[in-house]
């Protein structure tokens, strides 16, 4: 770049734009932490997607590298290199400096993919300390490279094409560390992503290879049968109702919709919806409109085929949705997302296209398969059976206690302050670390609730099983915000609720079930971050006056070696949170200056159901297969 006095008004515009990304990196890709970092990687890939769903590409790669950048690449037509109008300049910097620019050129009209927040590369690249692009395109290999979003002199030519060599496009970029909070890309939660979209975009190859050297991987993933794949995936360790997939796919005025659905043995539904490759989370209209036919279809068919003589009434929506995963895809031209988080569709035209294909799809299905059509009415009935004669009941105990109660729990330690945003529970395994932890706390800010035991495995039993459960009722009425559809953020009593359990296998075991719990009853605690496992460390070791504490083998190894010079004066190994005195265990894990608390966060709500399922579901395999894969870096936080 030359002298100021040279810019002319187009390129101080651009500036200015790449600025204000810098200035306030959040308002463009969410937030600065691990999930904005990641976020990156997403909006780069996204227009490999776009150019896939174009038909031009069909193999990306994602590449973590040793030196902290990444690099994504493709081989479809190569970003264009010619000279943009407008801008007089390469279109190619055009679209890597110029905020939305994707969207500007005419050809683009129809973008389906688009991360998020839908910001485009720019974004990226004005986030990046540096950025290089490679295109083949026009018979050449051209570069161009940027430095804190700034381009750094005129597109290079590099070298002619090969005769057969392929177009594509490569992008490298170095994260900008000074903005984001970490700099370290995680494996399995690009994996998680990747393999979706090779779900939702069937006929891509999508591979991710990790090339650092503590850990190299790769997985390659490429589906032929697109979402019905994807729910066999998702159903791989249920028990099925019936063996095919209902599919179908269908296109009004542009849009296109896909569902897949599969009926399970199991209580969990997990139907998963997404708009233009993003999940929406808090669902929309496509997710109102397969409810709603699903819920019409299966009592027409259920009451047209005497099924519903031992009902007092209709099959309710949640009967139906009991044990049944499902994914619903919908590709539209102009997306409107909206909620909280604008993961929730708005288009209200989408509600009507999916319902009429539901109904008139599985109305078909029912009918040409009525042995599956029984298994899955029958099963809807029982859980009907079930809910109606908890109705009856009128679970007293259950609703009262557990979500109407304002009495605390006898066990809870509470603290203090009554102000959510200070105030801390934890929740401690074992009554003998409650009482250190109670002890060791600071009562004014933090609250404890020691659990026994083992809690129920919530994977396997209806709702009102578990709320028989006193120690998940006490976990609840601590919280205060209630669980389901009763659900009251307003009324968290904690804005950290931090599972304290032994650094052991038992203690991973017993963090499992609470997770669990609460991924599956009170999702949105975790989806605000409020929820966050404590780390005590494993050993405590001793040179000179120093103490240090090592959280893993591999770091006591380290402490030993660079602080004691080999030659500690004390280790002492903690088994279990019992075993520190509550001095021990303040200074440790609850001091909020020393201690390290891991943030539960839930990047990919259709992994985490699966890996629930396997962790906590009936089959035996699986599981034994995903704790062998996952042993290393069993971590809760990847989920
Ligand atoms: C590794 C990232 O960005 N691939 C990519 C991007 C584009 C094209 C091809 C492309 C699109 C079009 C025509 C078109 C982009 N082009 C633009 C823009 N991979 C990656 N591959 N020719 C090439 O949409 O008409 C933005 S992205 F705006 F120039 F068209």
């Amino acid at each position: 770049m030359s002298q100021d006095s040279d810019y002319s008004a187009g390129q101080i515009q651009v500036l200015e734009g790449l600025e204000a990304v810098q200035k306030r990196p959040a308002m463009y890709i969410g937030s600065t932490d691990g999930r904005g970092l990641h976020h990156l990687v997403y909006e780069v890939v996204d227009n490999a997607i776009d150019e896939a769903l174009a038909g031009y590409c069909d193999t990306i790669e994602v590449v973590i590298n040793d030196d902290g950048s990444v690099t994504v690449s493709d081989d479809g037509r190569g970003i264009p290199v010619d000279t943009h109008e407008e801008y007089d300049r390469p279109a190619v910097e055009v679209i890597m400096t110029v905020l939305h620019a994707g969207g500007k050129f005419d050809s683009k009209s129809y973008q389906v993919s688009g991360g998020l927040h839908g910001v485009g590369v720019s974004v990226v690249n004005a986030l990046s300390r540096e950025l290089a692009v490679e295109v083949k395109r026009d018979g050449a290999v051209w570069r161009h490279r940027f430095d804190h979003g700034e381009p750094q002199g005129d597109i290079e030519r590099v070298r002619d094409m090969e005769p057969d060599e392929e177009t594509g496009t490569e992008v490298t970029f170095w994260p900008n560390v000074d903005i984001f909070e970490t700099g370290e890309f995680n494996f399995s939660t690009l994996e998680s992503r990747l393999r979706e979209l090779a779900f939702l975009n069937p006929g891509v190859a999508i591979t991710i290879r990790d090339d650092r050297p503590e850990d190299p991987q790769e997985s390659t993933f490429e589906y032929e049968g697109g979402i019905r794949e994807f729910v066999h995936y998702l159903n791989e360790t249920r028990d099925v109702l019936h063996e095919d997939v209902v599919y179908f796919s269908t296109e009004e005025n542009d849009i296109q919709v896909e569902v897949a659905i599969q009926a399970t043995a199991g209580v969990q539904g997990s139907i998963h919806a997404f708009a233009n490759n993003i999940n929406t989370r808090e669902g929309g209209t496509h997710l109102t409109g397969f409810k709603t036919a699903l819920t019409r279809v299966v009592n027409d068919y259920a009451a047209d085929n005497g099924m519903l003589s031992d009902l007092d009434g209709n099959l309710k929506g949640e009967d139906i949705r009991e044990g049944l995963t499902a994914v619903i895809s919908v590709k539209h031209p102009d997306p409107q997302f909206e909620g909280q988080t604008k993961t929730k569709l708005g288009n209200s035209e989408v509600r009507g296209i999916v319902e009429g294909a539901m109904h008139e799809e599985l109305s078909t299905y029912l009918e040409e398969h009525p042995d599956d059509a029984e298994a899955i009415i029958s099963k809807a009935v029982e859980a009907a059976k079930a809910r109606m004669a908890a109705q009856k009941a009128e679970e007293l105990t259950r609703r009262k206690s557990a979500l109407e109660s304002t009495s605390l729990p006898g066990k809870l330690a509470d603290c203090q302050t009554r102000d959510p945003d200070e105030a801390e529970l934890f929740v401690v395994e074992g009554d003998s670390a409650g009482g250190s932890a109670k002890q060791g706390r600071n009562p004014d800010f933090q609250a404890i609730l020691p659990l026994k035991g083992k809690i129920l495995n919530v994977e396997k039993h209806r709702l009102d099983r578990i709320l028989e459960n006193n120690e998940i009722r006490n976990l609840i009425t601590a919280i205060g915000t209630g669980i389901g559809d009763e659900f009251d953020m307003d009324e968290a009593r904690y804005k950290k609720i931090i599972v304290m359990t032994d650094a052991d296998v038992d203690g991973a075991h017993i963090r499992t079930l609470l997770l669990t719990f609460l991924y599956r009853h009170m999702t949105p605690l975790i989806e605000a971050g409020y929820v966050y496992a404590a780390q005590p460390p494993l050993y405590r070791i001793r040179k000179g006056g120093q103490t240090y504490d090592a959280m893993t083998e591999a770091e006591r190894e380290r402490i030993i070696e660079e602080k004691c010079d080999g030659n500690p004066s004390q280790v002492q190994r903690f088994k279990g949170l019992g075993e520190m005195n509550p001095e021990q265990l303040w200074e440790t894990t609850m001091h909020p200056e020393n201690r390290i608390l891991k943030q539960i966060t839930i990047e990919d709500a259709a992994a985490a159901d699966r890996m629930f399922s396997v962790l906590m579901g009936d089959a035996v395999e699986p599981r034994k297969q995903f704790i062998k894969e996952h042993a290393e870096d069993a971590e809760w936080v990847d989920i």
